[in-house]
């Protein structure tokens, strides 16, 4: 780029230290720098669209080929500057929570503050940082909402590599973190892409995913995967698969929990992420009862405010009609559930009428 043609390559490498530097002061974990080739993933990419696995996610298919070209999103761009941030708080035991049917397991990422904004910002005070260095450099920050393959880009800038669950794996991290990107048009020198892939033989979160979405190695079908049918899904969710959520009402963590490099994972000291309304191992009947009102108020800055009311007692519904089936005592699911049975929205009272029908 001839605008940077006054910065060296010594002033470039001294650039990436700061960068690394500022980023940790800043809070993330970890920043890596790759290229913007991406044409091996946009292969992938466009296999997946066509197997339909996106469901009803429209957004992944209406952008063209931005996702794989950087450039086509942001004119100008020859680099992107990853930023990873761990997010795991410091819960109750997770799987105790899972294996109590009355409970509700709420995935770990959403338990505090919508994490968008808070990387954002962080992202923006950082691409500020450089261009206190580096005048005329142009920038855009992203985490998630826009058409840009971040795991692949992180997987390029050395932050991991992309596991059979598809999560991006860290050999000293695991995978509970999030990712975002600065889009740059320095030419900043990359980081050694990661080559290696250590799930070795390991086959337990294709075994182990409740609904089997897992359909092969580095393959989610996401009209099967729960974060998708909690989150993404609106309207009805099909009835063979609720008996295999379980008790999990917002997204899913089982293929990583499973995942062995988890064990390297570090719990967050981010306040913002810390659990709120006692989210991780609330029960299922207390979260039923909330109004609409309760709901809203209570999400407030939460990623949960994002699926609405309706799906929100619709993922209850079917935790509800999956919970202690086999007890005597359900009354009080029983009669939490038929308190809601008139409720306005007809999504609601179908799934109502599935999960009372499942006590019967
Ligand atoms: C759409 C989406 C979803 C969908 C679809 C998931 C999916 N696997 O695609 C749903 C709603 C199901 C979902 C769920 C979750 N998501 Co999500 N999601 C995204 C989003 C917006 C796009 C992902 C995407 O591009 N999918 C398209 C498919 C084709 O990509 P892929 O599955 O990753 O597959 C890649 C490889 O596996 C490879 N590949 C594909 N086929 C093949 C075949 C072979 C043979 C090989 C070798 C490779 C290969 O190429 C693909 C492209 O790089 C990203 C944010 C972003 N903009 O990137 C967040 C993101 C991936 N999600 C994230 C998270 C945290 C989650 C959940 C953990 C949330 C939860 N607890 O419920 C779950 C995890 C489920 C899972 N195993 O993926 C994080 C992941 C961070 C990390 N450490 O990896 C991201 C990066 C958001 C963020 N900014 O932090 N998500």
């Amino acid at each position: 780029m001839s605008t940077y043609s006054s910065i060296n390559a010594t002033d470039l490498s001294h650039l990436c230290e700061q960068i690394r530097q500022w980023g940790m002061e800043l809070g993330f974990q970890q920043i890596g720098i790759s290229d913007i080739e991406l044409s091996d993933h946009q292969q992938h990419l466009q296999q997946w669209l066509a197997k339909h696995y996106h469901g009803d996610m429209h957004y992944m298919e209406a952008h063209g080929e931005k996702r794989s070209h950087p450039e086509l999103l942001v004119p100008g761009t020859i680099r992107v500057i990853s930023a990873r941030l761990d997010y795991l708080p410091d819960t109750d035991d997770m799987q105790s929570v899972l294996s109590d049917s009355k409970k509700a397991y709420v995935s770990r990422y959403a338990l505090g503050r919508d994490y968008h904004k808070l990387m954002r910002k962080r992202l923006a005070k950082l691409g500020e940082k450089i261009s206190s260095l580096a005048k005329e450099h142009h920038h855009r920050a992203f985490v998630d909402s826009a058409p840009v393959l971040e795991r692949r880009l992180a997987e390029k800038a050395g932050l991991g590599w992309i596991g059979k669950n598809t999560m991006l794996i860290n050999s000293q991290a695991g995978s509970w973190f999030f990712l975002g990107e600065i889009y740059t048009d320095l030419p900043l020198p990359a980081d050694l892409a990661q080559e290696t892939m250590h799930c070795g033989t390991c086959t337990t979160c294709l075994e182990d995913c409740p609904t089997g979405a897992i359909v092969a190695p580095h393959q989610v079908d996401a009209r099967r995967c729960i974060s998708y049918l909690t989150i993404e899904l609106s309207g009805s969710i099909p009835e063979a698969l609720r008996p295999l959520m379980g008790n999990r009402i917002y997204g899913c963590d089982d293929c990583q929990l499973v995942c062995p490099w988890n064990k390297f994972s570090s719990f967050t000291e981010e306040e913002d992420f810390q659990p709120r309304h006692n989210l991780q191992s609330a029960e299922l009947v207390e979260l039923f009862q909330w109004s609409e009102e309760e709901f809203l108020q209570r999400t407030e800055g939460s990623a949960i405010r994002r699926i609405g009311y309706e799906s929100w007692l619709r993922n209850i519904a079917v935790a509800l009609g999956n919970a202690n089936k086999h007890a005597s005592k359900n009354e009080q699911i029983i009669q939490a559930l038929q308190n809601r049975q008139n409720h306005p929205s007809e999504i609601v009272r179908e799934h109502v009428a599935w999960a009372l029908a499942q006590h019967r």
